[in-house]
């Protein structure tokens, strides 16, 4: 599935795009999405059935879940300096993506721009913790990312703003995704992707580009997954004095104890600290 149009979808049927519509509910097909379908008339089907899904990238809270995309090889979680940085919803996007089990890159996008640089020095920790940071501008220089994409198939993930489908179209010159300045032009401003597309690249592979979101939702997750979708955490499990501690406020913990030593970074462990909290309240409802 390539994108979603409303109620419809938008399938590849490998000799050009169906429009399709799914039988029954509507929802539950995620962009990457491999699907079988009949044809109704020429050019329009109906999805009949989702293939089982190698990973699924989605948020999600209280009421329903927003899927992001389906079946992709890595995510590029896309971060700039303008508009303002967002930490949290970096991290969750990067928690979101070790439950899924999908290699998250960070990309530091507007590198052009002065800004970026106290930015990048903000974010040296996390290639520390493991993730490849990739410092682009979708106006001057992709090639960081250009090469790592090519052959793969990739999602850009992040804020709205943060430049993801300019990048899509400077790395798919034919995508002609909208871009900011076109809704600006249309007095939207924000927000100006809203439905999930996959784009072939020329290099081969391709790429999925998203919505931009101001909330990243993980009601989905459970106290396990939680724990092992920060490195800094799970490296530490087994250190700490009770072997079911949840580093909150357990005497000989491992993980605060690191904390104070400025081992681990502490807008890392509030985010870690709120998730927890909202997993334990919402248990007891
Ligand atoms: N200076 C600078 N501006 C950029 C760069 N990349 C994107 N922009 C600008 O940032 C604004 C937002 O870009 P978009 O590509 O629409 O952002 P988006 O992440 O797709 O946003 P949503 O679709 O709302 O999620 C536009 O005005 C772009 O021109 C860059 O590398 N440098
Ligand atoms: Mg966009
Ligand atoms: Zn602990």
């Amino acid at each position: 599935m390539v994108a979603a149009h409303g109620r419809q979808f938008l399938v590849d049927g490998g000799e050009g795009v169906i429009e399709c519509v799914t039988r029954g509910k509507k929802g539950g097909v995620a962009c990457g999405d491999r699907v079988t379908f009949a044809m109704t008339s020429a050019g329009h089907g109906v999805i009949e059935n989702i293939e089982p899904r190698r990973n699924l990238l989605y948020r999600s809270d209280e009421f329903r879940s927003k899927l992001i995309a389906a079946n992709v090889d890595q995510a590029g979680i896309v971060v700039a300096a303008v508009p303002a940085f967002h930490e949290e919803l970096l991290i969750r996007c990067l928690v979101a993506c070790e439950v899924a089990g999908i290699p998250a890159l960070i990309v530091l996008n507007k590198a052009d721009l002065p800004e970026t640089q106290a930015l990048e020095r903000r974010l040296a920790p996390y290639a520390e913790l493991g993730y490849t940071l990739l410092r682009v501008s979708a106006r001057e220089d992709v090639a960081a990312l250009e090469e790592r994409l090519a052959g793969h198939v990739s999602v850009l993930a992040g804020a709205s703003g943060v430049g993801k489908s300019t990048l899509l179209n400077r790395l798919i010159p034919d995508a002609c995704a909208a871009t900011a300045e076109i809704s600006f032009a249309l007095d939207a401003g924000k927000h100006t992707t809203t439905q999930a597309r996959m784009f072939h690249l020329p290099g081969g592979g391709a790429l999925i580009d998203s919505p931009g979101m101001q909330e990243f939702g993980l009601k989905h997750l459970n106290q396990d997954e939680l724990m092992a979708a920060f490195p800094e955490i799970h490296s530490r499990r087994g250190l700490c004095r009770f072997y079911n501690c949840r580093h909150v406020k357990e005497p000989g913990c491992a993980v605060l104890e690191a904390a104070m030593d400025g081992g681990i970074l502490v807008n890392r462990l509030r985010v870690y600290h709120s998730l927890l909290a909202q997993m334990l309240t919402s248990r007891q409802l």
